[in-house]
């Protein structure tokens, strides 16, 4: 990377340049931008000072994330595996005709033999997946449509669902007066930009911000106060906390009686089990003193904010320690009013296509979520996945398209996720790089970046919002859009009049039908956004009752406890494993979407473990140095960082780095430790989230 930069020679690249609203996917929270365009190349770029999303910012990531249109190592061809599976692919360049007519025959002799629900289909949170999802489920008819949730908040995702009847709530940082982020380190891993603005801009005027986390994350060092929890037991204490609100009569009794299902039941529940201050105070390691006063300041400091992310899932109690955080704000009436958890409004998006009744094939079969046993999983429980492809439980798995996800890497147990790529007829990879994952593929498919293609998305931010990424410069190589691989693979089937398209703005058009502005207008102003609503509770809830759950019947159908309860988590640490694994992110990178970026390498190469000082003098463990950790099933190589800031007796690995890098890309290639195969299959039981944190390790210097 060039230190010195030529601002002269800079301003004039950006003069005359065109200037192209669209927004950024380096990280999931899609900041609307303003890219500046010479020759075909971005010269220039910022966040759109007009969206109300990011307000202009973005972040370091984002601002690097131009070099992916100049990077070497992007895929440029469609590639066709020429050995067999297990050992290392190899692959050869084939058309864009080849690989259709490659997947088109495979997905036919697929549905013949097996059926439609043999073809599963897993993706990073992407809207043009909806393409896809046209495709394999309406036309071909299969139901195993799924995301990648369960490796990241499907706990909290069930929990709001099941509470709130809301998929995705935002977080009205701004209005606040008391916030209590348990295991969520918005901070260093950010959400949306305009949430880290709001919650530090709160603090100034007031706000008290109390971080539960058994680290002293970015997050936690801004904070007022600091809860050093024992990991896996967050549920415990959000419990306590219920209970001496409900029974120092701090609960708000009127809005509990109106619009909570079973506020009786939960302090009976409460009472019952015994969920006091005292009993939580010798599982948490939070003295009951400290509970009840943080309970007293919740209830009594309004407007208030109990948010959860990941960090109290990830374990097998997890879905309920979800439930009991999101309980506070009910009992307190602290639900969808200005400086609450908010329970966003989705602008009116249309589908970019219409499939005709009569075309449609429906399922035969139950999704896989269901017949695995999962009915309450909001997404596919990943770590199943496996069980179905290897030993066609609960029925066989015979292909899968993976779209913007790498799983190989992403997963817990990384072996089993590697034997399950063996067994599968058809792999699809889509992707940018030759990762991990397309390295096991059948056939890997070259996708242009966000920079290169265009997308119509729902925007993160807390009132209804469109954002719309526009194609800025020449695709990759060969790469194509989403929407452009769907219809040669569609014309194939024999479905090309469905996707009758033949440039972005057919399908966008259809999209922005029922949303208060045109297209063009879209296009020149890079986002719609609509007014923010408060207060839906008195109006009724999507859920069974149509109120906020602490009692679900949906629970109590599926064999569960209709109240959240607290149990002890399935892997606890002990003499020969004595450290508790846990997972941060980098500030400086987004999951393993970003290690091949020189800029973004050059400030953080690579990943570490981070260690208390009082472990590591135990384990004659030197800061800066490199360590063994292992786990009963496995063991890394990884630099070790020695802190002050973390719980005793637990380890963090920041992930992001390692394994297979030397697949993706010449930048990342050997650079940093991947920890996914130190865990074992895990899996939530009642959401069917991957449980990365039911995990022992030991640590020794390398
Ligand atoms: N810079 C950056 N931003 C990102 C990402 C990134 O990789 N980098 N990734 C994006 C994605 S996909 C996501 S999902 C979000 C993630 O956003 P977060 O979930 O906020 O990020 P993590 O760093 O994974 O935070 C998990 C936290 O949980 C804590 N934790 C572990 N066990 C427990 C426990 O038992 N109880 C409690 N209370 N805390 C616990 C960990 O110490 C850690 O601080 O960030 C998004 N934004
Ligand atoms: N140990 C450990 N494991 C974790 C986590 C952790 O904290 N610790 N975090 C978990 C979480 S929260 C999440 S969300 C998952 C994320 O895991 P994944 O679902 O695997 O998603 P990503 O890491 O975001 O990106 C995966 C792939 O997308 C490709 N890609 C990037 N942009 C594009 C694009 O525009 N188009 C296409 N087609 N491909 C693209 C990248 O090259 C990369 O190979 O990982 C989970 N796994
Ligand atoms: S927060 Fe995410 S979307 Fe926004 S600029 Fe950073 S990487 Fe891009
Ligand atoms: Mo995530």
């Amino acid at each position: 990377m060039s230190s010195a930069v030529n601002l002269g020679s800079r301003l004039a690249e950006i003069k005359g340049a065109e200037v192209i609203k669209s927004f950024c996917y380096t990280c999931p929270w899609q900041c609307p931008t303003e890219v500046f365009v010479r020759d075909d190349k971005i010269v220039y770029h910022k966040g759109n000072p007009e969206s109300p999303n990011n307000i202009g910012s973005r972040c370091a990531k984002g601002m690097a994330s131009w070099h992916v249109t100049r990077d070497p190592d992007r895929l440029k061809y469609p590639m066709l595996r020429t050995n067999a599976k297990g050992e290392p692919g190899q692959f050869k360049r084939v058309s864009w005709d080849e690989a259709f007519a490659f997947i088109a025959e495979k997905l036919k002799s697929i549905a013949d033999e097996y059926g439609p629900e043999a073809v599963a289909l897993t993706c990073h949170h992407d809207p043009n997946t909806q393409f896809y999802r046209h495709l394999l489920g309406e036309l071909y008819g299969s139901p195993n449509l799924y995301a990648h949730t369960s490796g990241c908040e499907q706990d909290r995702r069930s929990a709001c669902l099941t509470l709130f009847g809301h998929v995705f709530p935002m977080h009205d940082f701004a209005n606040s007066k008391y916030v209590m982020l348990w295991g969520m380190n918005n901070l260093g891993a950010n959400q949306g930009l305009w949430e880290s603005r709001a919650l530090i801009e709160a603090q100034k005027k007031g706000c008290k911000l109390v971080v539960v986390d058994p680290n002293f994350t970015e997050t936690a060092q801004k904070a007022d106060e600091w809860i050093p929890i024992q990991p896996g037991t967050d549920g415990a204490l959000a419990l306590a906390m219920c209970h001496s609100i409900i029974s120092e009569r701090l609960y708000d009794a009127d809005f509990a009686n109106s619009y909570c299902n079973g506020f009786d039941g939960f302090r009976a529940h409460l009472h019952d089990n015994g969920y006091t201050p005292e009993w939580a105070a010798s599982i948490c390691g939070i003295d009951a003193d400290t509970i009840k006063r943080l309970a007293r300041e919740f209830a009594t400091t309004k407007p208030a904010m109990s948010a959860i992310f990941k960090g109290s899932g990830y374990y097998t109690n997890g879905a309920d320690a979800g439930r009991a955080c999101y309980a506070l704000n009910a009992i307190c009436g602290e639900v969808d009013k200005p400086g609450n958890l908010h329970l966003k409004d989705w602008a009116p998006l249309g589908l970019p296509v219409v499939i005709p009744d009569e075309a449609k094939r429906a399922p035969a079969k139950d999704a896989l979520h269901a017949a695995m046993g999962y009915p309450l999983a909001p997404d596919l429980p990943n770590s199943k996945l496996p069980d179905a492809v290897i030993d066609g439980n609960p029925y066989p798995v015979k292909g899968l398209l993976v779209h913007a996800t790498n799983p190989v890497m992403s997963d817990p147990n990384r072996d089993r996720v590697l034997e399950m790529f063996k067994h599968l007829d058809l792999a699809i990879a889509c992707e940018l790089y030759m990762s991990e994952t397309a390295l096991e593929c059948d056939i890997v498919l070259p996708e242009t970046s966000f920079y290169e293609q265009a997308e119509i998305r729902q925007g993160m931010w807390l009132g209804p919002e469109v954002v719309l990424c526009q194609p800025v410069v020449s695709p990759v190589g060969e790469s194509k859009a989403p929407y452009e691989i769907t219809k040669g693979i569609a014309e194939k089937m024999g479905w090309g009049e469905y996707f009758p398209y033949e440039k972005w703005e057919d399908w966008g058009e259809i999209m922005m039908e029922n949303v208060p502005m045109s297209l063009d207008e879209l296009k020149s102003k890079g986002f719609w956004a609509g007014e923010i609503r408060y207060n839906r509770v008195p109006d009724g809830l999507p859920t069974p009752s149509g109120k906020i759950e602490l009692h679900s019947s949906s629970y109590e159908d599926a064999g569960f406890n209709g109240y959240p309860e607290y149990t002890e988590r399935s892997v606890v640490p002990d003499e020969e494993f004595p450290l508790q694994l846990t997972h941060s992110k980098l500030s400086m990178h987004c999951n393993i979407v970003t290690q091949n970026n020189p800029y973004l390498m050059e400030v953080c190469g690579e990943n570490w473990v981070e260690i208390n000082s009082r472990d590591a003098a135990l384990y004659g463990i030197v800061d800066d140095s490199m360590v063994i950790l292992e786990s009963p099933k496995d063991q890394i190589e990884i630099k070790a960082k020695v802190v002050e800031g973390l719980v005793p007796g637990c380890v963090s690995v920041r992930h992001g780095h390692g394994f297979g890098h030397w697949a993706m890309g010449s930048t990342a290639k050997g650079r940093g430790a991947h920890s996914n195969n130190l865990m074992d299959t895990h899996t939530n039981p009642i959401t069917g989230a991957n449980c990365y944190n039911e995990c022992k390790v030991r640590i020794r210097a390398a």
